[in-house]
């Protein structure tokens, strides 16, 4: 098979870790903290994991542990969508375990957690692991979004645990398939089987975050794909000067990834979701705002501009997320009636007698092609598919009509020709950036090292990311710490709350500060392509959402010099 140079040459990549995991795992050793709570909904969610509920935090310390040394069977699960550095992950796993005792042995479920349910699955060896090392995608043993949930589905799993003789299973994903991780974790053990879970936190989102996870794996590199692809289309409007390129960005409901690449590339405008539900502003409000920003470039003489819009702003704007909402629960509760309708005209007039008033009106607002993709199929989690829904041409033709009144009064002289961008799949499976090829082996690793001490119901967590990579802290977190309850498939459901925006948190006010200098004078920014190979500034360094959040450290050793 032909590979690329690239490849060739990351192949030889050595992912930098953590000094804790560089050396033997006999030698790493558990500092367990206090029990734990779960971030709201305690007494409900202490009911539904009776024996996974309120473990300690585990940090990995100097110490002594034989017990690694015992021979281990692993399986391994990458679920939902692809994220860079999944295959690193792997790796980790796989040298950690072989590190630990050459016998033990790891299994890929195929297609995501039904490989799990169905039994399919193959066997990691060396040359197969070799060719996946540092390269993207998940293709290794492919992915899948199917949910464990069902009792036939709990059964089935437990089944293949059973036959495969595993220790353990590493779940890879996001915040539902971490949820899964830890339902299953605690099915298995009501259930009398010894198959320990761990979760490994997966997003190019950014949403899988909190005090204990700095980031999920695969921000680093999408963002950082996604700006290069802006940059690029930025330097495209600044030399013609005669288009207006409204870009949405992936990732789901949250706005990280729209923020950290208005970070790297200081576009004209980065709608924030999350701003525009706090400030509660109508679809209209939202097209006046770029029609304003749009009519003062004009009187500028700069008929062009960069507009990021993040992939689930519909959610955010009130009288959208209604709508959402309403559809959500009809289409779940009255399933049956409404997938009965044929084409979408049936549809249309059946939802006009049972949606509520206004979402009824908002929704025969709409032009009928994105009205469409609001009633597209659910994913197993019951979420909206908003990576479906054009929001970029939603707000282009509603700027359109905007502006030609707009020009009528005189308010808006100049000339708007708008082109529309939707990026997401471009930037899941690129080469890790070498950030994520390190973070991800060392959470497989760190997984290795929590299956082998014996812990379940587990993520695994790997802080002080801003730090060089030796520094890194690594452990596990209890996934029903990260737990609430949420309304899901319209019914109350334990899950682990997805990390929005924060508008008082450091990336989002360096964004506030910057926007009215963005908003007219052209500031562009052109981060160009990932670079593997060169000078740390250009290769090695973290987002700007990591570096805002947890501010950048310093070598240890130099820091220490400073202090004397
Ligand atoms: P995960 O939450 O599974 O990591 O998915 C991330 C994501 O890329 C979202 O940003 C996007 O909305 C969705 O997957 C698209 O899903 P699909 O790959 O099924 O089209």
């Amino acid at each position: 098979m032909k590979i690329s140079a690239l490849q060739t040459a990351r192949y030889g990549y050595a992912p930098k870790l953590p000094a804790i995991l560089a050396g033997n795992p006999d030698s790493i050793a558990l500092e367990v903290g206090k029990p734990t709570q779960s971030i709201a909904d305690q007494t409900e969610l202490k009911k539904l994991f009776e024996n996974t509920y309120g473990k300690p935090l585990v940090t990995f310390v100097k110490g002594k542990n034989p017990e690694v040394k015992k021979t281990l069977r692993v399986g391994v699960i990458l679920s939902g969508g692809q994220a860079a550095g999944g295959h690193n992950v792997i790796a980790g796993l796989y040298d950690g375990l072989k590190k630990g005792n050459a016998s033990s042995r790891l299994f890929g479920f195929l297609g995501g957690p039904s490989g799990l349910v169905e039994g399919s699955y193959v066997e990691i060896k060396d040359r197969f692991m070799d060719q996946y090392r540092n390269t993207g995608g998940f293709d290794i043993i492919g992915s899948g979004r199917t949910k464990i949930e069902s009792d036939e589905q709990v059964a089935a799993s437990m089944a293949t645990a059973k036959k495969l003789k595993l220790d353990a299973i590493v779940i890879i994903g996001g915040d539902d398939s971490n949820t899964n991780a830890a339902l299953l974790a605690e099915h298995f053990i009501s259930k009398g089987s010894s198959t320990q879970v761990i979760g490994v936190p997966k997003t190019i989102d950014g949403d899988l975050k909190n005090a204990m996870i700095e980031t999920s794996f695969g921000f680093d590199t999408a963002t950082k794909t996604y700006s290069e692809l802006i940059g690029n289309i930025e330097r495209d409007a600044n030399s013609a000067k005669k288009y207006w390129h409204f870009i949405k960005l992936m990732g789901r409901s949250a706005s990280h990834i729209a923020l950290e690449c208005a970070l790297q590339t200081q576009p004209n405008v980065c709608l924030i979701s999350e701003e525009v539900e706090a400030n509660k502003m109508t679809l209209g409000q939202v097209t006046d705002y770029l029609c304003a920003i749009i009519a003062k470039r004009a009187e500028n003489g700069e008929n062009f501009g960069v507009i990021l819009i993040p992939e689930g702003l519909v959610e955010f704007i009130p009288e959208m997320k209604r709508l959402i909402a309403e559809l959500n629960d009809l289409m779940a509760d009255k399933a049956d009636e409404f997938n009965k309708l044929s084409g979408f005209d049936a549809q249309a007039t059946w939802l006009a007698k049972n949606l509520s008033k206004a979402s009824a009106k908002t929704f025969k607002a709409l032009p009928p092609a994105i009205a469409q993709q609001f009633l597209m199929d659910r994913d197993p989690h019951g979420n909206v598919q908003v990576s479906r829904i054009e929001t970029e041409k939603l707000l282009i033709s509603l700027v359109e009509a905007k502006l030609a009144t707009m020009k009528k009064t005189g308010k808006f002289k100049g000339v708007f020709s708008a082109y529309n961008h939707f990026f997401g799949y471009e930037g899941r499976c690129a080469f890790p950036s070498n950030f994520d090829s390190d973070y991800c082996y060392a959470l497989g690793y760190t997984s290795f090292v929590l299956i082998a001490n014996g812990c379940t119901g587990y993520i695994s967590s790997v802080r002080n990311l801003t730090a060089p990579a030796n520094e890194w802290i690594a452990g596990g977190v209890p996934l029903t710490m990260m737990m609430n309850m949420e309304r899901r498939h319209g019914s109350k459901k334990p899950v682990i709350r997805k990390a929005l925006v924060e508008l008082e948190g450091k990336p989002f006010k360096a964004l506030l500060k910057n926007r009215p200098t963005w908003e007219l004078k052209t500031s562009y920014i052109y981060p160009g392509a990932i670079q593997y190979y060169g000078p740390d500034e250009v290769c090695n360094e973290p987002t700007q959402t990591l570096l805002l959040e947890r501010g950048r450290k310093k070598k240890a050793a130099v820091a220490a010099k400073k202090k004397k």
